[in-house]
């Protein structure tokens, strides 16, 4: 989605959910040795004291929005920064990161805002057929990416934020409760667009306390921009096999958010590739997404159980509804076996805490549409639409096929909803074959 605004907003503390459960166990290390690690790098996230900083005020102090002036989508270019010489209004990467912090976004950094190689891999993916039928990624927004200053004109940087979303609950592939869902751990919690979004224009008041007047347009998931790219070279992690952003100390539990801006700010520098010889995530995809690209790997969005499970309408491919498991929404496999996310940071967030940690499918098969609106309002599940998630429920009923799914299912066989209906039939030839 297109038309993020380019404004001023003051928005003082950041909203926190309070009232999740507390888990019931904590997240066990995974097994395994380690990847290859490089030795002597420095973290890219670490902040150093800010000396000449003394104008930083405490965390959560409310940030003028006046300081930073809306502009209309970035049509009108303004001089930016005219009180310092460099074009940045005295901003450094190092100020970005403390005021990220500050602003509850855990890591942050600089990209320049210009066209990068990466966009060739892009090109090709899409040639490939691996959007699958995700056409905001191959429509005319496909050719927006090719360059960040469509989206703002005067973009000269992009300053990269991270915000950390995991928790202290088990790991789907430490799950094994045939009675219940799998729900993405991202989607546990309130909808991160709306928590980082947040973030970001705290973060984008409290830059314009330090370099005055300047343009800028916040950017999360929905944006035609390539994250991961900019993330990368922004110093935030490497892409890793399984195609996430990495971090070195923090794992890939953390969503991405930018900010573009018309300030002249010095870029920080990609980190090494840490994946050494490991093949964890390839191996253990249910449904061998993670397909050789032109240089290295990357996801067949049509072999995606994120993808079938999310984006994708109508019915899932037979061939593929096997390997699907207990998702009903999202899939974490190939980051939870990812040996940089053992020891991967739990966010200070309370807002990605579970709602509804694992919820019984029985349950989730017999919502109405009210139920299902309301029990997950506020959060991305409502992406996967009504029917959308109880064709997946059916999927992983299928799967289980405990005997008193049977039930349940035939409920569903009776929907109206062509696809639900579809989908709980072959649920209950499983359910049938297994009790033969
Ligand atoms: C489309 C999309 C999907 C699709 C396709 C996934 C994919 N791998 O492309 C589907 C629906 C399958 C999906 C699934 C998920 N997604 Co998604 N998705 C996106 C979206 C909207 C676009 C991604 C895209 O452009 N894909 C096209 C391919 C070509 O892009 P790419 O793999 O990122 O590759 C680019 C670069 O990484 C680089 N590159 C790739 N490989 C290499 C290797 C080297 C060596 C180098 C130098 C560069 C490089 O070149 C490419 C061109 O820029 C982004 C948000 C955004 N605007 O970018 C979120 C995003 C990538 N998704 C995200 C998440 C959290 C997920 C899930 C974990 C959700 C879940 N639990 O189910 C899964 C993970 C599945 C996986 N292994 O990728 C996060 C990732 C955060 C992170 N730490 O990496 C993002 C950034 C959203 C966000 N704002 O936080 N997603
Ligand atoms: S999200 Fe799941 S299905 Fe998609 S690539 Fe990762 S492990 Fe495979
Ligand atoms: S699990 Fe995949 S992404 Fe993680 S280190 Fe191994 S190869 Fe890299």
């Amino acid at each position: 989605m297109t038309g993020e605004t380019v404004r001023a907003r003051d928005h003082g503390t950041q909203e926190q959910r309070a009232g999740a459960d507390a888990p019931a166990e904590t997240v066990g290390a995974l097994g395994g040795g380690a990847p290859e690690q490089p030795a002597g790098v420095d973290a890219p996230e670490t902040v150093h004291a800010i000396d000449r900083h003394a104008q930083v005020q405490p965390a959560g102090a409310n940030a003028p929005g006046e300081t930073v002036r809306a502009l209309d989508h970035g049509t009108q270019e303004r001089h930016v920064g005219a009180d310092t010489p460099d074009g940045a209004g005295g901003i450094t990467g190092e100020i970005v990161r403390v005021l990220a912090r500050e602003c509850g976004l855990e890591l942050a950094g600089v990209a320049a805002a210009e066209p990068v190689a990466d966009a060739a891999r892009y090109r090709q993916w899409v040639a490939a057929g691996y959007a699958g039928e995700m056409r905001y990624l191959t429509d005319r927004r496909a050719a927006v990416r090719e360059d960040p200053r469509s989206l703002l004109r005067s973009a000269r940087s992009i300053i990269c934020a991270g915000k950390l979303y995991q928790t202290p609950w088990p790991l789907s592939t430490q799950f094994d409760d045939e009675a219940r869902a799998w729900i993405s751990r991202y989607a546990w919690g309130d909808d991160y667009h709306d928590t980082l979004r947040r973030g970001l224009e705290r973060l984008a008041a409290r830059l314009g306390e330090h370099a005055g007047e300047f343009e800028y347009k916040i950017c999360v998931d929905t944006a035609p921009l390539l994250e991961r790219s900019y993330a990368r070279l922004a110093g935030l992690g490497w892409i890793g096999r399984n195609t996430c952003l990495i971090n070195q100390q923090s794992g890939s539990w953390f969503f991405l958010g930018e900010i573009l801006v018309s300030l002249d700010i010095a870029p920080d520098g990609p980190p090494p590739d840490r994946c050494g010889t490991c093949r964890r995530c390839i191996d253990a995809c249910p449904t061998a997404a993670i397909v050789p690209g032109v240089a290295g790997y990357t996801v067949d969005s049509r072999l995606c159980i994120s993808y079938f499970t999310i984006e994708q309408r109508g019915s899932t491919p037979d061939e593929e509804r096997g390997g699907m498991g207990a998702n009903v929404f999202g899939c974490d496999i190939c980051q939870d076996v990812c040996p940089w996310n053992r020891r991967a940071p739990l966010t200070p967030d309370a807002a990605f805490a579970p709602r509804h940690f694992a919820p019984p499918l029985e349950n989730l098969a017999g919502l109405t549409e009210q139920e299902f609106r309301t029990m997950f309002r506020g959060t991305p599940v409502t992406r996967a639409r009504y029917a959308g998630f109880l064709r997946n429920v059916a999927i992983a009923m299928g799967n289980r096929a405990r005997p008193e799914f049977r039930a349940p299912l035939e409920k569903l066989a009776a929907s109206e909803d062509r696809v639900v209906a579809e989908h709980a039939r072959w649920a209950l030839d499983r359910v049938a074959q297994r009790s033969c």
